[in-house]
């Protein structure tokens, strides 16, 4: 038994050697509810909202973002500083999502930052975002564009109508 077993071993090892990058593939990675706002125009920032699902069975990190919509791209998320005011930093050392968990990115929280914008976001515009991924091959998904959602829960105008056009 022990040659059986060795030679077993042997081919599980070659298996894994030759087994492609995209074994452990984006088919794991689940992208929810993505919406895209803007904060202005072209040139402006935007930042892009969505649930991440890790339905895989070993974590993963995500290091980057990308997108052709903004100059530059970056995780952001908030925190409040010693005076108490909460700013928008970069996230370092990238975002995990253990194995079988999901993670949001939502208004407030950790989000995509898009940094110069490189054409308007209308609503209905679809701004494509690429997620470099420790632990599974990049995912590339589209957020509609929505400047008119309110955020999910502890914003002041969650009770107004989606779609109403906000008077100025
Ligand atoms: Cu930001």
């Amino acid at each position: 038994m022990t040659m059986f077993r060795t030679l077993l071993t042997a081919a599980a090892a070659a298996l894994s050697l030759a087994a492609p990058a995209f074994a452990h593939g984006s088919g794991e990675i689940h992208i929810h509810d993505a919406y895209a706002r803007s904060m202005g125009g072209m040139g402006a920032s935007g930042a892009v909202f969505f649930v991440i699902e890790n339905a895989g069975d070993h974590d993963i990190t995500i290091t980057a973002a990308a997108s052709d919509a903004a100059e530059m791209v970056q995780l952001h998320t908030h925190k409040e500083d010693a005076n108490g005011v909460m700013q928008m930093i970069e996230i370092e050392g990238g975002v995990p999502v253990a194995a079988g968990a999901s993670h949001p990115f939502e208004r407030g929280a950790d989000h995509v930052m898009l940094m110069g914008l490189t054409r308007e976001l209308k609503d209905g515009d679809v701004v494509t975002v690429t997620l470099t991924i420790d632990g599974a091959d990049p995912v590339t998904f589209d957020a509609v564009v929505d400047n008119a959602r309110k955020p999910a829960e502890g914003g002041m105008n969650g009770h107004q109508m989606n779609g109403q056009a906000p008077s100025n």
